[in-house]
């Protein structure tokens, strides 16, 4: 027994010898991500305190300003125009509509606004709606954070000019994984521009999702695909399935709470500047399987009663919630300066 922890120990110490690594293969992730439990969660938090303050936590808030409709099949997504899940499609949002939302946001403690657009891609004819929207929302003093689909160089150019901080764009799970959740585009599609809105000089909020019916291996090479990117992604968000009726999806098999906990822990230790967030899902984890996550690493979450289209808990819920777990916000003056996010 002693022999398996020196061993790890070993191999952690070989993995933060050398700074951020880029060069995982599946074998080592895997040993990590199967080490014994406290072992895996004790390094993990040893890596979080080398990176970030451990008890402060990083705060979205989602906006869906344009919901439904969408043309790409993604298996778990109730706003696929291709499932039948009884979602009202709606419009572009107005301008003053949106910046009517995000102050609403920043007087409740957010300190970035990411706005979600059920797109393949952004239409050339929406695009002036959409940067008007992070001019203004940059305008109010919060960090800006758009999901739009894909991007051509050119649109990733304009939204970084108009001061867009953060493009969230998920692999979603591992590459052989990926044809069993979405058909109608590809996981090198991602990859194609997540390298435009790096290009761009923008930052990267990319991760996926668990309980979509993937294997352990299936987590472990997501991970690795993100933690070999030339620089590992600012923002990895680690989602837990919201199972929606009329989604190919609907009636996955619950992930094991360990299996979730795990990936959180093995993404903190291989991208160990990066915000690791606790995102969707947080409504059917208990405040004892969060609690896990926060000591496993993650240090970010999306607060709101809504995401995009599904619920979220409620403020309360999360200020009880931080209450007793002695967990702080993050004010923007603290992400300066912490992990890579600088
Ligand atoms: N249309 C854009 C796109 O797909 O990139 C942006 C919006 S999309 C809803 C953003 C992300 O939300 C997805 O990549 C997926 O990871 C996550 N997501 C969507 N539906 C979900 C669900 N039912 N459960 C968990 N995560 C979900
Ligand atoms: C991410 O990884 N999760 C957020 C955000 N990026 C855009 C979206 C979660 C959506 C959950 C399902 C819904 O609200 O429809
Ligand atoms: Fe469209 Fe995004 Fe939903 Fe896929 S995840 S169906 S691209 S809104």
């Amino acid at each position: 027994m002693q022999l398996a922890v020196d061993k790890f120990d070993d191999t952690l110490d070989a993995a933060s010898a050398r700074g951020p690594r880029h060069d995982w293969t599946r074998k080592q992730a895997l040993a990590l991500y199967a080490a014994p439990f406290n072992d895996l969660l004790f390094a993990a938090q040893t890596v979080h305190r080398r990176n970030f303050d451990p008890n402060r936590i990083q705060m979205s808030r989602l906006l869906s300003i344009k919901t439904g409709g969408c043309a790409e099949d993604c298996g778990y997504c109730s706003q696929s125009a291709h499932h039948a899940t009884g979602l009202k499609a709606s419009k572009l949002m107005a301008v003053e509509a949106v910046l009517a939302e995000a102050r609403k946001a920043k007087a409740a403690g957010a300190t970035r606004y990411c706005m979600g657009a059920a797109w393949r891609e952004p239409k050339a004819r929406d695009m002036d709606q959409v940067v008007a929207m992070v001019e203004g929302v940059k305008g109010l003093g919060l960090e800006t954070c758009m999901t739009l689909g894909m991007l051509s160089g050119d649109d990733a150019a304009r939204l970084a000019k108009a001061g867009l901080d953060y493009y969230n764009h998920n692999i979603d799970t591992s590459e052989s994984h990926y044809g069993s959740v979405i058909t109608t585009r590809t996981f090198q599609d991602r990859l194609d521009t997540l390298e435009k809105v790096r290009g761009a000089g923008m930052k990267v909020c990319c991760g996926g999702i668990l309980g979509m019916g993937e294997g352990r291996e299936d987590r472990v090479d997501m991970l690795v695909t993100l933690a070999n990117l030339a620089e590992h992604p600012e923002s990895v968000p680690i989602n837990l399935l919201i199972p929606i009726d009329g989604t190919p999806l609907q009636a996955a098999a619950k992930l094991d709470t360990i299996e979730f906990v795990r990936t959180i822990a093995t993404a903190r230790i291989m991208m160990p500047a990066s915000y690791v967030r606790l995102s969707a899902g947080r409504t059917e984890m208990t405040d004892e399987m969060q609690a896990l996550c926060f000591f496993a690493g993650a240090n970010s979450i999306f607060a709101g009663d809504k995401l995009l289209t599904a619920g979220n808990p409620e403020d309360d819920a999360d200020a009880a919630l931080f209450g007793r777990l002695g967990l702080k916000p993050m004010v923007l003056e603290d992400a300066a300066g912490r992990g890579n996010d600088g």
